[in-house]
């Protein structure tokens, strides 16, 4: 991916993406889902992890990423609000259920999966609990970003403790939505089409089970530690789920990913 600074990407017109460069961040990669399902194109800008990204921040107020910028108009930064920008720019195919009870299930099944104490924040959590825990944890140079991350997404000891539980708990939600659906005879998550919770399925599922190296060229490092699970993770993983994040992938995203 071309990735365009944040001074150049300020001055031009249309949909801007801000994207953390180089690893496949899941807030991101729904994001980036979002708009290829739509065929909204985009300029992609770069932000990097764990660093101050002063330039962002001069040009939105926002350090992390995704930030979705339209025209002149405020940054989006949360998931939701990224999807209403795309659900506004370009409405078919809708990607938010129009029946009212199906749109509430969707919203809060992707709740489950992108909002704080979700599946993502609370998988992050527990990602860097151990790397916070060493006894020079609070001065070791090496940490100093992970230090920004703890402090900026609320790491705590006991988040860690109870972010297991939160992330077990959420997978069997979904693989027991799943069942349901499939029982009805019906193929994604909620209704009877392709909604915003599969693509963000999709994409979180990286943090618990990476796609292999030729679909998302990930530095090894990030794949060992988002592959490396617990066994209540490994036994929340319903097979079907998985299932269902590669058909996602295969018919609607494309693949290999590009970051
Ligand atoms: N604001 C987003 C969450 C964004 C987020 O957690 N971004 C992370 C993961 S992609 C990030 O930018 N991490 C790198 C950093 O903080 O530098 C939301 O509420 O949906």
């Amino acid at each position: 991916m071309d990735y365009v600074e944040p001074n150049d990407a300020r001055e031009r017109p249309g949909l801007r993406l801000v994207l953390t460069t180089g690893v496949p961040g899941p807030w991101g990669e729904s994001a980036k889902a979002i708009f290829q399902v739509k065929k909204l194109d985009y300029v992609p800008v770069r932000q990097t992890a764990a660093e101050t990204n002063d330039d962002l921040v001069a040009w939105t107020g926002i350090r992390n990423a995704p930030q979705a910028v339209y025209e002149d108009e405020p940054a989006r930064t949360g998931w939701e609000e990224i999807l209403a920008l795309a659900e506004r720019l370009r409405p078919e195919p809708a990607l938010v259920p129009a029946d009212e009870g199906e749109r509430a299930l969707m919203m809060g099944m992707s709740h489950a999966i992108c909002s704080e104490d979700g599946l993502g924040w609370n998988r992050r959590l527990q990602l860097i609990g151990p790397m916070l825990s060493t006894p020079d944890a609070d001065r070791n140079p090496a940490l100093a970003g992970t230090r920004m991350l703890g402090r900026d997404y609320g790491w705590s000891p006991e988040a860690t403790e109870r972010a297991n539980r939160r992330i077990v708990s959420i997978l069997d939600f979904l693989a027991g939505q799943l069942a349901k659906q499939q029982a009805a005879g019906r193929e994604y998550l909620v209704g009877e089409a392709l909604s915003a919770v599969d693509l963000y399925w999709a994409a979180f599922c990286a943090m618990v089970r990476p796609l292999p190296h030729e679909h998302c060229p990930m530095p090894e490092m990030m794949r060992v530690a988002y592959g490396t699970t617990t066994p209540e993770i490994d036994a929340a993983l319903d097979e079907r789920l998985l299932a269902h994040r590669d058909l996602v992938y295969e018919r609607h995203i494309g693949l290999p990913l590009d970051f």
